[in-house]
């Protein structure tokens, strides 16, 4: 067969929920296909690497299935039972019934629900101009960062770090709770150029042995949700064996004799019996972070997907701050950039038209919320109507059972704006097609490196499909709301947030595709102080300070939080009936729920597997390659059973989320997760479950 002729390369951003937010060189064939995608070479972080699911992009934008036209349901919620109609029809069914809503439950019954599944500012947050217009009720973000982000300011005062293309010039690279390989492979490149050029170590801390550890000097096995009894013995060892910087810490922390006293007991041997590692490995660590004064602290979320996971990241994140190591280049940390970027973002979020004070409702709680938990509904009246964009909850949240209950509710009007029939679409009661990444304009943030990326429409959409930006202004006209932020098109959003936020215009953003948001390295390294009033890191944090300066809301009682950086044990504890703890980690080939509707993702993954140690699976009379059930009491799920070494007895991993129809009985992994939220500001604990798994054949 004839190669396809390549018309030209169209510079492009990865729009999908990863740190790494490549620059992507994309094939176009003709003015509606694309061919092979890559990473771009003259972007310093991206340097040609792209996963293998993004290099395979054509297989989604071309996707049989994708969404058209749109869609009215015919049969019982979640029948999958749909008829076409036109976008006048469902926009004018869609603002009658939200009108309706809103005349008999007031404003605050219309939930508008979105998330990540684009990272571009544009067509993500722009939902909140409607939703600010009518007074709909707000939502509380926490499903991906509740936990990592205020553990991270705690000590810190800011949400930024060291430039990450910095790690090649590390001579010691901690990889803490991020399984890179799968998640942001452009990590390895950076941490394997520093082995490679100066022999640097890399240290990967995990709860089982992922392809990221597989690649360390230094891998720890740690048991899930006690990466704070290792951060703080390792404190331990690094003053006992004088490894600590203390006239860095004297300047720059409040480090003084009570958290001193503190760490007197929390001894290696404490922690040995806490984190199943041995007294000699916990050493080591202290000791190689303690010698090396360019050690690079890479903060990923996992380990803050436990229920303790903000005070984990908070204890973890005190180590540099004791070694000094932020005062060295290729030393430091970084967890994310989000909190560098100074956009102002009124343009899209419609800041200026805020109708009223309406309640906040945590969009992790999306399941208690739903079925009616007076406590989620913050005292309010049921949610009675949605439009949900950019996310898959019926996949993605924790606690499918209430998720599903909620969503079937007849009396709960849905709209799903989708690229895909998700199982969340499959809920709802007007599905709308939407168009892609390459079919429309946008620019695009994530944490995990120091640029803001542009990314223009270079192909043309498909069928009937229609941006989110024009969604909600075509939605908003409709109900009546006649500002100018609805008559706008994506492009001129862009444009104005720019010159609101002092960037360089548009026009000359284009001709590169980035601005640079690379900070003062002495900035960023907190070499000025760190961001409190005093400039000192805290090792005691001040949570209403975290609270106060990002406008987190307490869900728990302050007085219950550790005074110091310590191993707060109130993960999902395991007993007689539920001697397992579950840890719901990344799939490789799939992102979230996305990609797992593409045949490359899917025959990289497989069918949906759990790994279980050998000694466990023996004990269980589980044989590898065998039906399992693992439940507790928020239900059970079919998986696959997968002997491995490599993990803890008493682990079990769960890789991914495989459609939830890829599972023997329909039921999703997160059936097993718990929506309750976690301390201190709310965030999911999809690490953190404990189960009981047996024989299912
Ligand atoms: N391929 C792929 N890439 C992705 C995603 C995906 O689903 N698949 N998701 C994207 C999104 S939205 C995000 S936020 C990022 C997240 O990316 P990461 O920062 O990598 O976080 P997680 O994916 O939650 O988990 C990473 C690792 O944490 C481990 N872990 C779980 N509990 C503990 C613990 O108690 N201690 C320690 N030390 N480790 C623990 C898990 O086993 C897993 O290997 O990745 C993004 N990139
Ligand atoms: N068990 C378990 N559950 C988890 C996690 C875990 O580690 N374990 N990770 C959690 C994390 S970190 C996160 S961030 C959440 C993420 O959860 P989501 O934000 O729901 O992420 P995705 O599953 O990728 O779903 C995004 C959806 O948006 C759609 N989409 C993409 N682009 C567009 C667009 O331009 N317009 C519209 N209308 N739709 C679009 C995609 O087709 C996809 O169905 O999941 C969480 N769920
Ligand atoms: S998913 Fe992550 S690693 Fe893959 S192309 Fe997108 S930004 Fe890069
Ligand atoms: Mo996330």
């Amino acid at each position: 067969m004839n190669q396809p002729v390549v018309i030209r390369t169209a510079r492009s951003v990865c729009p999908h929920d990863c740190p790494s937010a490549c620059a992507l060189d994309v094939d176009i064939i003709d003015g509606s296909t694309i061919g092979r995608v890559r990473g771009a070479k003259d972007d310093p972080y991206t340097a040609s690497v792209i996963c293998e699911k993004v290099a395979r992009y054509a297989e989604r934008v071309h996707h049989p299935h994708r969404l058209m036209h749109p869609l009215r349901r015919t049969g019982p919620k979640g029948s999958g039972q749909f008829e076409r109609i036109s976008w006048d029809e469902a926009l004018d069914e869609i603002a009658a019934r939200f009108s309706q809503v809103e005349a008999e439950h007031g404003a605050e019954a219309i939930w508008p629900y979105y998330y990540a599944g684009t990272m571009g500012h544009v067509h993500r947050d722009g939902i909140d101009r409607l939703r600010a217009a009518k007074g709909y009720s707000r939502q509380y973000d926490t499903i991906c960062t509740g936990t990592s982000w205020p553990g991270y300011i705690a000590g810190t005062g800011m949400l930024g770090g060291v430039n990450p293309e910095q790690m090649a010039e590390s001579d010691c690279v901690v990889i803490w709770g991020t399984n890179a390989v799968h998640t942001q492979v452009n990590v390895m490149t950076h941490a394997m150029r520093a082995k490679k050029e100066r022999g640097a170590k890399v240290v990967v801390i995990d709860i089982y042995e992922t392809a990221t550890m597989a690649q360390a000097d230094l891998g720890l096995v740690v048991r899930p949700g006690t990466d704070g009894a290792l951060a703080v013995a390792v404190m331990h060892v690094l003053l006992r064996d004088n490894l600590a910087d203390r006239a860095y810490m004297a300047k720059y922390t409040d480090f003084g004799p009570d958290f001193e006293a503190h760490l007197a007991a929390r001894t290696p041997q404490w922690a040995a019996d806490i984190t199943g590692l041995t007294v000699e490995q916990i050493t080591a660590f202290a000791h190689l972070v303690g010698t090396t004064p360019r050690s690079y602290f890479r903060m990923g979320y996992g380990f803050t997907r436990q229920r303790n996971g903000a005070t984990a990241m908070h204890a973890a994140m005190c180590i540099p701050a004791m070694t000094g190591a932020w005062q060295h280049r290729g030393g430091g940390a970084l967890h994310s950039n989000s909190g560098t970027w100074q956009l102002d973002k009124s343009a899209i979020t419609g800041a200026a038209l805020q109708k009223g004070e309406p309640r906040w409702l945590d969009m992790s709680e999306i399941g208690p919320i739903l079925t009616g938990d007076a406590r989620a509904l913050k005292g309010g009246g049921p949610v009675k109507a949605m439009i949900v964009q950019n996310t898959n909850p019926a996949s993605v949240a924790p606690d499918q059972t209430l998720t599903h209950r909620g969503l079937a509710r007849d009396d709960l009007f849905l709209v799903v704006h989708e690229q895909f029939m998700t199982e969340t679409a499959d809920f709802a009661d007007i599905v709308l097609p939407a168009t892609m990444f390459l079919e429309h304009n946008d620019y695009y943030t994530r944490g995990g490196h120091v640029r803001v990326l542009y990314g223009p429409a270079v192909i043309d959409r498909p069928g009937e499909t229609r941006s989110n930006h024009e969604v909600i202004n075509a939605l908003a006209l409709r109900l009546g709301l006649d500002d100018n932020t609805f008559k706008t098109i994506d492009r001129d959003v862009v444009a104005e947030t720019f010159r609101r936020s002092g960037y360089p215009p548009l026009e000359n953003v284009e001709k590169t595709g980035f601005v640079d948001r690379e900070r003062p390295d002495a900035v960023a390294r907190f070499a000025e102080g760190f961001a409190w009033p005093d400039k000192r890191f805290r090792f005691a944090p001040n949570w209403q300070d975290v609270a106060d300066k990002k406008g987190y809301i307490w869900t728990c009682d302050p007085a219950d939080m550790p005074r110091f950086a310590d191993h707060w044990a109130i993960t999902e504890a395991t007993d007689a009936e539920h001697p397992f703890r579950l840890a719901t980690s990344p799939a490789r080939a799939f992102l979230n729920s996305s990609f797992n509707e593409t045949p490359g993702s899917q025959k990289r993954e497989g069918v949906p597997s759990v790994f279980i140690h050998p000694d466990d699976a023996a004990r269980l009379g589980i044989q590898d390659g065998q039906f399992v059930s693992v439940g507790n009491r928020r239900g059970s799920v079919d998986l696959t059973a997968r002997i491995r070494s490599g993990l803890p007895t008493g682990v079990l991993i769960a890789e991914g989320l495989h459609q939830n129809k890829a599972h023997r009985g329909g039921r999703g992994i997160n059936t097993l997760t718990n929506a309750t939220p976690a301390p201190p500001f709310g965030g999911a604990a999809f690490h953190d479950a404990a189960v009981w798994i047996r024989r299912a054949d």
